[in-house]
């Protein structure tokens, strides 16, 4: 059969946009497809709720490519290899209570499960805001990641989500956004961003699954982000617990959705 070059350009150009209208109103919106955004989609898709992840970058997986500086193999504890086991990602034991796994097999995995269980990432867009109805924050502001970084003047288009997840790592973008917006006004000891502290692998990993709550009401937090607002340990190259974050986050979402139905 011919192929028609203009066949292919409405097929792209009309998937993409009925997929965008379709999540342009959902029940959770994730900022940052990195360890904690995929596996707390994967774990709410699942539960056929309605999830869009909205990434910046061209490729999801945030940190988890580079392992340790650059080695691809990321560390689990115990904790986190019951998630590997869940996704069915290989593992090796290194010694009691350390397993190592492929970089590349854990994100790959990650975003299969994830995708196929219903959740869309879109790639390429970037959360500049979140949208604010009275005193609820109710949706994500996006704006492609191209305009951003040539700086061009060009308007955001904005989605409804019943509840946000911040999943962008360190930096903990959009609660730094609804800090600048609407004052320190979140559920942590200062009421402001705590900020992360120094390196400690087996605080920080605890205080990561700890942290991964809301921070305000409707918006939740996890991953690095988690640490970050709540202030408490950065844990290196170790990813348990990302994933025990982003499943945290995950049940604390679904039990909220449970209550208003
Ligand atoms: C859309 C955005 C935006 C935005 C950022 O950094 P990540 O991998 O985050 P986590 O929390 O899932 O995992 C953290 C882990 O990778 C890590 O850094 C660890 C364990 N560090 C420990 C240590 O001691 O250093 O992923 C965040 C994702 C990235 O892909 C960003 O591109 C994306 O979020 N992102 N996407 N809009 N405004 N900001």
């Amino acid at each position: 059969m011919k192929l028609d070059d203009v066949v292919i350009t409405r097929a792209i150009v009309e998937s993409f946009y009925k997929k965008l209208l379709e999540y342009s109103d959902v029940d959770v919106a994730i900022a940052g497809a990195g360890p904690a955004g995929l596996c707390a989609a994967y774990y709410l898709a699942r539960e056929k709720v309605r999830v869009a992840v909205f990434e910046r970058k061209l490729s999801i997986g945030g940190g988890m490519w580079g392992g340790g500086m650059m080695f691809n193999e990321l560390v689990v504890g115990e904790e986190g290899k019951g998630i590997l086991d869940e996704i069915e990602v290989n593992y090796k034991i290194y010694q009691k209570g350390y397993y190592t796994a492929d970089a590349v097999e854990c994100i790959s995995t990650l975003c299969s499960k994830a995708t196929k269980a219903g959740a869309k990432v879109f790639n390429l867009i970037s959360v500049e805001d979140v949208m604010l109805v009275g005193e609820e924050v109710c949706g994500l502001v996006l704006n492609w990641s191209a305009v951003q970084m040539a700086n061009l003047h060009v308007d955001p288009l904005t989605i409804r989500a019943k509840y946000l997840v911040e999943a962008t790592g360190h930096p903990a973008e959009l609660v730094k956004i609804i800090v600048k917006k609407i004052g320190p006004r979140l559920l942590t000891s200062t009421g402001d961003i705590v900020g992360e502290k120094p390196m400690w692998a087996d605080m920080g990993e605890k205080e990561v699954v700890e942290n991964s709550k809301e921070a305000y009401p409707n918006v939740y937090v996890a991953g690095m982000a988690a640490n970050a607002v709540f202030g408490a340990h950065r844990m290196g190259p170790i990813f348990g617990g990302m994933l025990l974050s982003g499943k945290k986050v995950s049940n604390e979402v679904l039990k909220k959705l449970k209550t208003q139905k």
